[in-house]
């Protein structure tokens, strides 16, 4: 038999709730063989205090290659790349992948504040990666970074940033709202449409991987061959419940708990199709 195959080229996160270990679960959560490409490791060395160890450009190379060549990839996604040797090369593969699902996730700074792109690498995520995307997933940060600046105060602005993040190529932009007052309310643009996704606000401190998590849910969902808005409106109640089951671990900011939907089977989310206005 087969089953759909999604990729995550992304971060190592030693806590398990972030980066490819919540991606490789997420996947496994919808029923989807998951395979992994490892850009860097993140944990903090007591002693020497570094955080990120950078993969080698041959590491991530063989990975590719083997993954590519043995298994077969029906979606991908990118989450923390780091530099912008990194940026290029995964471009430069992905480009001549013939991967057509490709979610990029545009990483940059950690719930704890950890930066996970360096600064010379923006330029590289602009210019090379995001144009090759299906759909790209920044949250508020993000997208304010990405359009050089700009404020975001609104379920309106998420609209404005949307349309002016899509003008730099991909086919689909989703813009979260996460850090608006009120509901969690996250904008899905097609060039046409926006998809206005509502569900209520849950409030917890452990949100870690929350991003990546979500992004994973929507490469699981087209890897499976559902359309890009069913992907990112069924992602959307997963995040959800993983959120509102979040988990209290040892110490620090808790990650999501990415076994919630289908443990408890939550599904509210409410989606709104507005054209878009001239
Ligand atoms: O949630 C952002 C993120 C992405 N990737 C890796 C991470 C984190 C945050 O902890 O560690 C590897």
């Amino acid at each position: 038999m087969t089953i759909g195959r999604a990729l995550t080229i992304a971060g190592s996160a030693a806590r398990g709730g972030a980066g490819i270990q919540a991606d490789l679960k997420t996947f496994q959560e919808f029923d989807v063989f998951g395979t992994s490409a490892v850009t860097a490791i993140v944990a903090r060395n007591p002693n020497t205090g570094q955080a990120i160890f950078p993969n080698s450009i041959d590491a991530l190379e063989a990975q590719l290659h083997t993954i590519a060549t043995d298994v077969g990839i029906d979606a991908l996604k990118t989450g923390m790349l780091f530099t912008k040797e990194i940026i290029c090369y995964v471009a430069k593969w992905i480009e001549q992948s013939g991967v057509e699902n490709r979610v990029i996730d545009p990483v940059m700074i950690g719930k704890i504040g950890t930066a996970l792109l360096e600064e010379d690498a923006m330029e590289a995520m602009r210019n090379d990666l995001l144009p090759l995307a299906t759909i790209i997933t920044p949250n508020m940060p993000e997208a304010s970074y990405l359009l050089d600046g700009m404020e975001l105060n609104s379920v309106e602005d998420l609209k404005v940033a949307a349309k002016r993040l899509r003008v730099l190529g991909p086919q689909y932009v989703l813009v979260k709202g996460g850090r608006l007052e009120g509901p969690a309310v996250d904008v899905l643009y097609d060039g046409t449409q926006f998809y206005v996704l509502e569900a209520p606000r849950i409030e917890t401190i452990n949100t870690n991987g929350a991003g990546c998590t979500y992004s994973a849910a929507i490469t699981a969902g087209l890897a499976k061959g559902k359309t890009v808005p069913d992907a990112v409106i069924e992602a959307k109640k997963f995040i959800t419940a993983a959120i509102r089951h979040s988990l209290t671990l040892k110490q620090g900011v808790g990650p999501t708990y990415h076994a919630a939907y289908n443990k408890y089977g939550e599904t509210d989310c409410i989606v709104t199709i507005e054209n878009e206005k001239e």
